[in-house]
Parts: C-alpha cells; structure tokens; sequence
C-alpha cells in the first residue's frame, strides 16, 4: 500500500548507513537508524490504539525523538499536530478541544498539569523528555519494523494551528500532497543534495523548521546538525562544517552582530535562507558586505508552506520575496473582485497550488471566507510585482505583529486585556525592534473611576499568554483615537509611540 510523504520522504532511507542527524552531544543518527526508531515509536501509536485519520497533538521538546514521532504519526497514517512550547495550559486547552486528538505527547516536565487535560478530553498521554520519556521506553521494546499505514495524496498529513484575524485559532489541514509536493520544489530550485549539511536552530512546531528544514532535508537525504535552539557563537562554530542555514531575519542581525562572524568562516557554505518575517534591505546588505553571500529571501505561510523564492542562481534581490514556485500561482488581485491588477500595482497577494491546503479544521465558514472557490488562497498579505517579476510584501490587510519569526495576533491579547477587572478597552501594537524585527505594545483604557494596576496586568497576562505573546510595555490613556467609522488607528498609537523614550534593550 502506498503512503505518499512516508514513501518519498522517509521509506527510501532505508538501508542507508549515512548520517542524518548530529545532536548537541556530538551523537551521530543515521538515516536507517531513524527509520528504525520511526517504526518503534508507530507500534507504540499503534498499540496506544491510535487509528489512521487520529490527531497525535505534540507539545514536546526539539530531541532526535521527537522527530521520529513525526515520521512514526505519517508512517502510522496519523495526523501530527505539533505546538509551541510557549504555549501556557490555557492556550493548550483551547487546542485540544478543538483538534480532540486520540493522543497527546507532551514534555515529562509538564506531564501532571497536561495529563489533568488529556484525561478531561479521554486522550492518551504519553511523556517526551531529556531525561525520563514513557514514549521513549515503550518505543525501546517494539520491534524496528512497522508495516506503514496507506494514505493517499489527499489525505491529511498535519495540523498546524495559525492564529486568526478573529483572536481564534484555525487549525490548517496540510495534505500529504502539500507537504511532499512543496518539499520537491524547494529541495529542486535550492539544489540541495546528499552533499549538504544543514544547521537547524529554528523550532520544530512550524512550517519552517518541521517543514522547510526538515522535509527538504529528508527528501535530499542531507545532514542535519539539530540544535536545541539558536545560539549566534554556536552556530559560528558550526558554519564552517556546514553548507546551508535556514533561519527568520534575527537569527541573522544576530549572527552580524556577533564578533566571530567573519567571511573566512562562511568560505564552506553554498546557502542561507531567510523567511517568515520581512528581512531588511540594510541586514541583506550588511551580510554580503560582511560574507560575500547574498541571503536568499523566500516568503511562505503556515496555509501554503513556501509560495515564493529568489532564485538560486539568478539576482537575489534585497527587500523582495522573489518569483512564484514552479507550479505554484502568485497573483496580486483587487481583494474584493479577486481580479488580477496591472503589474506595479498593490493588491492582496492570492496563491494557488498543490501546496495551498485543504482548508481549515472545522471552520467551513472561515475556509469559504479565504479560499476562494477557484482554488485562490487570500493570503492577507499586500504585494507589489516589478516589471521584472520579483514580488515585494509592502504591507497587511490583517492585524498581526510578527515578533523573532512568531505570529501574534493583537486581537488575542486585546481579548485577554478587556476580560481583566477595570479593564475598558485595549489595543495592542507592534513598534519597529532591531532584535526581534517587532515588539508588542498594549494600550489600555480604564473604566470610569478605576486606577489600573500594570504590574497585575502583566501577571493576569503572564497565566494566559505565551511568552512571546506578552506586551513589552503598558500605557495607560484615557481614550483610543479612533476614525470616523469609530475604528482605532493603530497607526496614530504607533506615531504616538515613536515620539515617546526608546524601550530599554533588555525589556
Ligand atoms: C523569545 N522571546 C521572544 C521571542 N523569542 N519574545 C518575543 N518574540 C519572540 N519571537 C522572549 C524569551 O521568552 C525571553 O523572554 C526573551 O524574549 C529573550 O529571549 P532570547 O533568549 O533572546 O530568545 P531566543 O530563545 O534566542 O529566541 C529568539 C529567536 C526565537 C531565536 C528569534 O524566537 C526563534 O527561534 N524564532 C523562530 C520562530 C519561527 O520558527 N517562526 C517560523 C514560523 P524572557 O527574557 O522573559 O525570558 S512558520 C512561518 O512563519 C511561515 C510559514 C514561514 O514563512 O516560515
Ligand atoms: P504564519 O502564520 O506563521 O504562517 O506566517 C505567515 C506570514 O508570515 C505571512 O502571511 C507573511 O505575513 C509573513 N512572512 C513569511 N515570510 C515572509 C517574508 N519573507 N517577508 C515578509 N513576511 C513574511
């Protein structure tokens, strides 16, 4: 029976002795070793009663094993669902009732807390940990072969939840066709082979570092330096044993501003690649001022994995996404016709594809509402052509700040804000950083007659919302500026704040 990403992405390993990942201990795992490990880990899904189509939902941390869980959750037919590790016990519940997976796998360190919930939504837990894992050790007494599972093209290989416009999260169902198919354009366009060696640093619960990294890597049978997380002098020492770096724009200003990155030391390397936020023209510039290398931008979304790349072998171009993939339609429309606009023009970016995904988890309403019914996803990105072909993001129709690479959603704060006691309206903002790309601002209004307490604010806030989700200052005023249609403009709070003290470097 046929499996399509297990057969093109992992079944053709087998047998073969060459490296696929190299831990931070210095251990080696070879790709036929981790089609065996796969295979135990899928008789534990298997025998833990998980069905073809179940939902196995991932809060693990970035370990050899956890990437064999993936491949397990493909090759037992499965549909891997893998989170944040940010994300605090309330976010995690919201996730759980929504996908209502048959298994959850989450950090031994959380088991009690998240254990409460996988018993209240009749889950399965099983633990994934640095030091004890009961996955891990059920996994150690299975045999390492495991007759996979059928599925076809269509079928679902993941959920990926993105935040939402609306404060909610939807849950993208990929394909195995998404998948598969995105992985062999980038793994063609980007030339890479058996010959790399790449070094991830990006976490593994995204397209990026699950998707782009990893399948691309896997169909090429590279080797992967897996590291726990990024670290500027870690990855200086990695560079010149390496051929290629995926990674969001701070992973470069960082790598810029560290004093081992030099030229010499990059001599070895064929790639870096940026994407999942907007990488300035000045960080372009002061990389190939710096290296010799021009970064290669390319632009995708959690809905579609990779719509865009600069070429490999023609002009990268600084502050653009580059050209549509092969196979895949980028078009700038007007977004209440849908129709394409003349070239120059600004307009919604829409993508049509095999890698566009099969809509959102139980939300028809919201599927209908950005999937068009000729296969066009509205992306709610806004982007300009040139003459010659290359793409630019000069804008959002969406409210979203992107902050270090991660997606916030002001709307999701701004609810949390306005439930809190005192509380009568918020608006939440993202201020231009150098580290992080955006950094998050809330400002507050009290009601009538009430003194609000930030400090409390920030603890109410702390309980709720993942870290990286966490405003990095409170301002009190007494009223949001607003436009004539009674909408806030966030763009006089941004002004206003630009006029106001810089932020301390560390807060
Ligand atoms: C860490 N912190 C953050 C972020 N990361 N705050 C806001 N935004 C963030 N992204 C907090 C930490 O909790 C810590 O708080 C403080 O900032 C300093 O942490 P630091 O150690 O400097 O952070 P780090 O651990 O080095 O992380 C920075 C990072 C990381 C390496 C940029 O955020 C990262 O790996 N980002 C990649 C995200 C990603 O993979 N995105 C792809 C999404 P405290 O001081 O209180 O402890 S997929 C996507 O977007 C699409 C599909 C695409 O096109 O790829
Ligand atoms: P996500 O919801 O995590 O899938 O994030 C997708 C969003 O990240 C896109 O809709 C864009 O707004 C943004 N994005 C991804 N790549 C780039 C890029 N190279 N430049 C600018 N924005 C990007």
């Amino acid at each position: 029976m046929t499996n399509t990403l297990y057969d093109s992405l992992f079944a053709n390993h087998a047998g073969n002795k060459a490296p696929f990942l190299q831990l931070d201990d210095g251990q080696l795992v070879s790709y036929d070793a981790f089609l065996n490990r796969a295979a135990q880990i899928a008789h534990v899904l298997k025998n833990s009663g998980v069905s073809p189509g179940d939902r196995i939902l991932v809060q693990a941390p970035k370990l050899a094993d956890t990437i064999a869980l993936y491949a397990a959750a493909v090759q037992a037919g499965a549909v891997y669902l893998p989170l944040n590790n940010a994300y605090t016990l309330a976010e995690l519940k919201y996730f759980i009732a929504d996908a209502q997976p048959s298994m959850i796998v989450c950090d031994s360190t959380n088991e009690i807390e998240i254990g409460k919930l996988a018993t209240r939504f009749g889950a399965k837990l099983l633990t994934l940990g640095r030091d004890t894992s009961s996955l891990s050790r059920e996994a150690d007494a299975q045999p390492c072969e495991f007759e996979t599972v059928g599925r076809a093209p269509d079928d679902l290989a993941a959920l990926l939840y993105t935040s939402g416009t609306t404060g909610r999260s939807k849950g993208a169902m990929l394909s195995h066709q998404n998948l598969l198919s995105n992985a062999q354009t980038l793994v063609e366009l980007w030339g890479i082979t058996n010959t790399d060696r790449l070094i991830h640093a990006l976490p593994i619960f995204h397209t990026h570092g699950l998707f782009v990294a990893m399948n691309t890597s896997l169909l090429a049978g590279a080797k992967v330096r897996l590291m726990e997380k990024f670290d500027a002098s870690a990855i200086v020492e990695e560079l010149p044993k390496s051929t290629l770096l995926m990674g969001v724009p701070t992973f470069y200003t960082r790598l810029l501003a560290d004093d081992g990155f030099t030229k010499q030391i990059t001599r070895g390397m064929r790639l870096f690649i940026s994407g999942s936020a907007p990488l300035l023209a000045e960080t372009h510039l002061a990389f190939e001022m710096r290296t010799g290398h021009r970064i290669l931008e390319r632009y995708g979304m959690t809905e579609t994995n990779m719509n865009t790349s600069n070429p490999y072998g023609g002009e990268r171009r600084a502050g653009t996404v580059g050209m549509a993939l092969p196979g895949t339609e980028v078009i700038v429309t007007n977004p209440e016709t849908g129709e394409p606009l003349p070239l120059g023009d600004v307009g919604m970016i829409e993508v049509r594809g095999p890698n566009v995904f099969k809509g959102y988890w139980q939300m028809p309403e919201k599927t209908a509402a950005e999937l068009r019914e000729n296969g066009f996803f509205m992306t709610g990105d806004l982007g300009q052509y040139s003459e010659d072909g290359y793409l630019s993001i000069v804008g959002r129709s969406k409210d979203l700040i992107i902050t270090g690479g991660y997606n916030v959603y002001p709307k999701e704060i701004e609810d949390v804000l306005n439930d809190i006691d005192g509380v009568l309206e918020s608006a939440v903002f993202g201020i231009p950083d150098n580290d992080l790309g955006e950094k998050i601002i809330a400002t507050l209004v009290a009601e009538p007659g009430v003194k609000l307490d930030t400090d409390q604010i920030a603890a109410t806030i702390r309980e709720r919302l993942s870290r990286f989700k966490h405003p990095r200052r409170y301002e009190l005023v007494t009223e949001l500026p607003r436009n004539t249609m009674g909408k806030v403009q966030k763009n006089v709070l941004r002004e206003q704040h630009a006029k106001k003290e810089p932020l301390p470097a560390a807060s």
